[in-house]
């Protein structure tokens, strides 16, 4: 028996704290915060504690399954590739490319080998009819970002650090550890703004952990932060408590937006939101007034019906202080990864395709999730046959489940690349799994770009592959192939120097670029590391803001420098980047974009709706993470995590008790849940956490199975979106309840 420690970063949520890990022979055996991370300083919760079990959770998946008559055997990863490579380029040639169908889901943002290859792979497929679990999030705010700035990922993130007033809508940072705002141990730095004299406030329907530990907490009516943003933008203009500071030269239609917000005065909107005014005048007092200042939005704002005005508003707010762009306010970070802007560009649109069956725009390339079914259900040319699922459960995360459930059983084929046979893969002909983590590098593309400091790190694995398995990164690449055309055996190390020369190709091309004119194979000789993901990776460190330029820059960065600096680099506190950060054809920032102004009269006409009498929101738990981590013993044990939680007076009123059953139904559904009595909540609001209902025939994972809970998304309801995202609504569903029939 050996034992080392070895550090790595841990890849389950937005934060990326870093961790040391004991590792006796080839199992993890201990976790702890990486005290010498500069970025998370040792943080570690409860999801990362248990990294070693999850690492080495006996049902995870070592070789590929087929399904044969009803059950899923093992095979041969050749065996597995041949026939998907079958059975797809069968489907494509008698019904073309959008007869197959690509969902990617949450963890692929979190694995180095998705934020590189993840593209290639949609690139290759070709197919129309590409979903992700960003119309289930927060794709809203890629569409406000896109249509302000030119970029979806543009988008700026609370300076946590150096803010005097943090005012957070519809996110639960404490339990979530932060999203789309990258910044480990959010406690501890919301704790250090308020000892430096700063305050904190949280809107939110439900005294969440944040909310508890915040200087004041405003409960909301779900759905409803679109009023109280308009409102607190219409208070700004009122009240004479707008000034954009040295912001000013670089925006278009503050006037506009002053029209638009007029009729949303706080009066107006106190009922409907179940804010009153005199508490909207004084937080906006309060935010506009604060030295430094920023307003932040997350899945309560964003997976709602009017989730992209919403995202635009918290971006207006910022603007029209003098916040956005500037130290404490909210700031565009600049990763090490990227380069520069130029300033100005094509700008960002919606809706240069529809979907067949119900018409939805295109956004970002991709289609709603909600309309999946749709697609699989109803006949005629273009009808999706065939299903491409990577790190995706759409059998559980997405609304009206239900009814996914019952078109993904009738896919003619489908494939998952996905570690665990679960609601999802339990229906793919094929599943392909990747190594568990601690056999996989990791530099986060997706999330340091969304971090309130500018840092670099590289995690290689800790422990080697084992016998037979293949790294994600190939078998993305190998889809990637067989979706181009290729054999299925096809040489891969070919392909991806195919897309490295691409890439250097472009660079020595341009005849601005410190490389121009330079040999690619070269340049491509001198690129480090042990995988090719490693190598493409420093190639974009090497070429990025920071980079070493292949030795023109000797002091810049590069994927040695990485090597060497295992707890991770600091690359300093974010900086101003207005107006280089922009794509839009004006190079300005575009304060009010005509998609947006076009969707105020909605806005105006739920106004005047009657609030419903009982909605439904969603919440995260500090042990659970989204669907697939609840087959770990230590996060499921103890006190029931899936309860729906109901307020004192609305228990009284429906005759429920606490510990009790509930029935919950919606327009789509029903289910039966353990009751919570709380006053956590408010009253007309009931929650019920998503990821769970593990009790589906066909699956291998034992401790979930034994720990079922319910899937809310039996509830949520696949006809409701908000219209310029494609995202569904999954806060603020109109429910009822009732006590449930005694067995
Ligand atoms: N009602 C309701 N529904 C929601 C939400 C909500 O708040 N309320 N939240 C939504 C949000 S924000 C999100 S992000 C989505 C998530 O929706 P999805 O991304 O569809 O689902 P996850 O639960 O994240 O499941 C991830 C899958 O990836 C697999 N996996 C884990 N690690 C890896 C890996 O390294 N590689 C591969 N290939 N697979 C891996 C897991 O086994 C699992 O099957 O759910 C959404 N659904
Ligand atoms: N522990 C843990 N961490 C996670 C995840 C997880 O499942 N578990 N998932 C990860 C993912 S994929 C994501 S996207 C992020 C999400 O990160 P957050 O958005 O911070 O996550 P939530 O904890 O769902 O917080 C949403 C809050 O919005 C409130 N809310 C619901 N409806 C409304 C509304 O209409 N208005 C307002 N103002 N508030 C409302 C809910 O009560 C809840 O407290 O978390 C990530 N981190
Ligand atoms: S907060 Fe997120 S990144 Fe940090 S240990 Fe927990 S799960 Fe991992
Ligand atoms: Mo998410």
């Amino acid at each position: 028996m050996t034992t080392r420690t070895a550090l790595t970063t841990c890849p389950l949520c937005e934060a990326t704290c870093g961790l040391e890990l004991t590792i006796t022979d080839d199992r993890i055996t201990g976790v702890r915060g990486d005290r010498l991370d500069g970025f998370s300083g040792g943080f570690l919760c409860p999801k990362g504690a248990s990294l070693g079990a999850l690492d080495a959770d006996p049902d995870r998946l070592t070789t590929p399954m087929v399904k044969r008559d009803g059950g899923h055997v093992a095979v041969s990863w050749a065996e597995a590739f041949e026939v998907v490579q079958r059975k797809l380029s069968a489907i494509i040639a008698e019904h073309g490319r959008d007869a197959v169908a690509l969902y990617l889901g949450n963890p692929m943002v979190h694995s180095l080998a998705g934020g590189l290859y993840a593209g290639a792979l949609r690139r290759a497929l070709g197919s129309r009819n590409v979903f992700t679990a960003s119309t289930v999030d927060q794709m809203p705010k890629h569409v406000s970002s896109g249509l302000m700035y030119g970029g979806i990922y543009t988008i700026p993130v609370p300076d946590v650090d150096r803010t005097d007033f943090l005012l957070l809508l519809g996110a639960d940072p404490y339990t979530s550890n932060g999203s789309l705002w990258t910044a480990p141990d959010m406690p501890k730095r919301l704790k250090a703004l308020r000892a430096r004299g700063g305050a904190f406030v949280v809107v939110d329907p439900r005294r969440s952990r944040t909310a508890a530990a915040a200087d004041q907490h405003v409960p909301i009516t779900p759905g409803t932060d679109v009023f109280l943003l308009l409102a607190m933008v219409n208070e700004l203009f009122a009240a004479g408590l707008v000034d954009l500071g040295d912001l000013a030269p670089h925006v278009n239609g503050v006037a506009r937006v002053r029209a638009l917000v007029e009729p949303f005065t706080p009066e107006a909107v106190a009922g409907k939101c179940g804010v009153d005014a005199a508490t909207i005048r004084d937080l906006t007092r309060r935010f506009a007034t604060a030295p430094r200042a920023s307003v932040y939005g997350r899945i309560g704002t964003t997976t709602v019906d009017f989730g992209t005005v919403a995202s635009w508003l918290v971006d207006v707010l910022n603007a029209l202080t003098g916040n956005l762009d500037r130290p404490g306010g909210s700031m565009f970070p600049l990763p090490a990864h990227l380069a520069k802007g130029r300033g100005s560009g094509q700008g960002f649109t919606t809706g240069r395709w529809h979907s067949r069956v119900r018409g939805l725009p295109e956004v970002a390339s991709e289609f709603p999730a909600v309309t999946l079914a749709d697609e699989i259900e109803t006949p005629g040319e273009g009808q999706v046959r065939a299903l491409v699922t990577v790190a995706g459960n759409p059998a559980l995360s997405l609304p009206n489940s239900a009814r996914l459930e019952a078109a993904l059983s009738t896919v003619d084929f489908m494939v998952s690349v996905d570690p665990y046979l679960n609601e999802t893969t339990r229906h793919a002909d094929v599943v392909l799994p990747p190594p568990p983590p601690s056999r996989r590098p990791h530099y986060d593309i997706a999330f340091l770009g969304f971090a309130v400091r500018n840092v670099a790190k590289f995690s290689p694995p800790v422990i080697p592959l084992d016998e037979g398995a293949v790294p994600e990164a190939d078998i993305l690449l190998r889809l990637t192939a067989i979706l181009g055309g290729a054999d299925p055996d096809a040489d891969l190390d070919a392909l991806a120097d195919a897309q490295l020369d691409a890439a250097l190709a472009k660079l020595v091309e341009h005849p601005k670029s410190p490389l121009h004119g330079r040999d690619v194979e070269e340049l491509r000789s001198e690129l480090v590391g042990d995988t090719r993901e490693q190598r493409l990776l420093d190639l974009k460190l090497r070429t990025g803001h920071y980079g070493d330029w292949f030795g023109l820059k000797p002091d810049g960065l590069s994927m040695s420098v990485l090597l060497a600096n295992p707890h991770g680099v600091d690359l300093g506190p974010l900086e101003p980047r207005l107006p280089e950060v922009l794509r839009t054809p004006s190079g300005r920032v575009e304060l009010c974009p005509d998609p947006i102004a076009a969707d105020l009269p909605r806005v105006l006409e739920a106004l005047a709706e009657r609030p419903d009498d009982l909605l439904l929101v969603g919440r995260r738990h500090l042990r659970s993470n989204n669907s697939w981590m609840h087959n770990v013993p230590s996060l499921v044990k103890g006190k029931e995590l899936c309860t729906l939680l109901v307020n004192t007076a609305d228990a009284a009123r429906f005759g429920l008790e606490h510990g009790g059953v509930a029935q919950v139904s919606s327009r789509v559904g029903k289910i039966e849940a353990v009751v919570e009595v709380t006053d956590d909540i408010a009253g007309g609001v009931v929650s019920l956490p998503h990821g769970w209902g593990h009790d589906r025939p066909g699956t291998r994972m034992a401790v979930a199975t034994a720990h079922p809970g319910v899937n809310v998304n039996l509830l949520t309801d696949d006809l409701r979106i908000d219209p310029l995202s494609g995202t569904a609504v999954l806060n603020g569903v109109r429910v009822h309840v009732s006590p449930a029939a005694k067995q």
